[in-house]
């Protein structure tokens, strides 16, 4: 695909964040992430909240996915997401799994399955992740495939939902 090329793609964002009023951040950056040229949402999920996986010693999470219609490459869309990360804030830090103000994943791409320096489509965390999967499933069909990875419905299976609580219902 060319960056001028008007072909559609799916794709389906992972928003997360756990500093700093995150339930207001993630809702900011939906409005952003909608109002990108060559953007359109299609459905967002409810907000969620869990515990946080990797170190404990930070606030719990709020995650959210959204889903978007695009026409922008993989790699544009990648770049685009990190502005918007930065513009609310996001400071890397180099600290696996710390804590951020706002996180975007593409979670899904279409049908693409890549492995690159910069990016993997699918996101490689989504199969173990129950605040990805839950908040992918309401918004996405159940038998979706999920290109490398099998069937939602069946990742759902795989992953049961434990400390994951809907704070604002989509
Ligand atoms: N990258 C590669 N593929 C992708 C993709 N599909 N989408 C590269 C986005 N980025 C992708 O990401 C590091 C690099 O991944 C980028 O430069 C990009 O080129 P990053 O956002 O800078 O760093 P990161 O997010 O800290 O890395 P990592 O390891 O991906 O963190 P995770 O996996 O996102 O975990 N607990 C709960 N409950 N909820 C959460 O949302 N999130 C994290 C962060 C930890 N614990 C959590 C949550
Ligand atoms: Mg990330």
């Amino acid at each position: 695909m060319t960056p001028e090329s008007t072909t559609l793609a799916i794709a389906y964002i992972g928003l997360g964040g756990n500093l700093d009023r995150p339930l207001d951040t993630l809702a900011s950056a939906r409005r952003m992430i909608a109002g990108l040229a060559r953007v359109r949402e299609t459905a967002f999920s409810s907000f969620y909240r869990s515990a946080p996986m990797g170190p404990a010693n930070q606030p719990d999470y709020i995650n959210a996915v959204m889903a978007v219609e695009t026409s922008l490459p993989p790699l544009a869309l990648l770049k685009a997401m990190q502005r918007v990360e930065l513009s609310h804030g996001r400071v890397r830090n180099g600290l696996r799994w710390g804590p951020r103000t706002l996180d975007l994943d593409i979670l899904i791409y279409g049908k693409l399955h890549i492995t690159d320096e910069g990016l993997t489509l699918p996101h490689a965390g989504i199969a173990d992740r129950e605040f990805v999967l839950y908040p992918l499933a309401e918004i996405a069909p159940t038998d979706l495939e999920i290109p490398g990875m099998g069937r939602l419905c069946d990742l759902l299976i795989a992953c049961p939902r434990r400390g994951l609580d809907v704070v604002v219902h989509g």
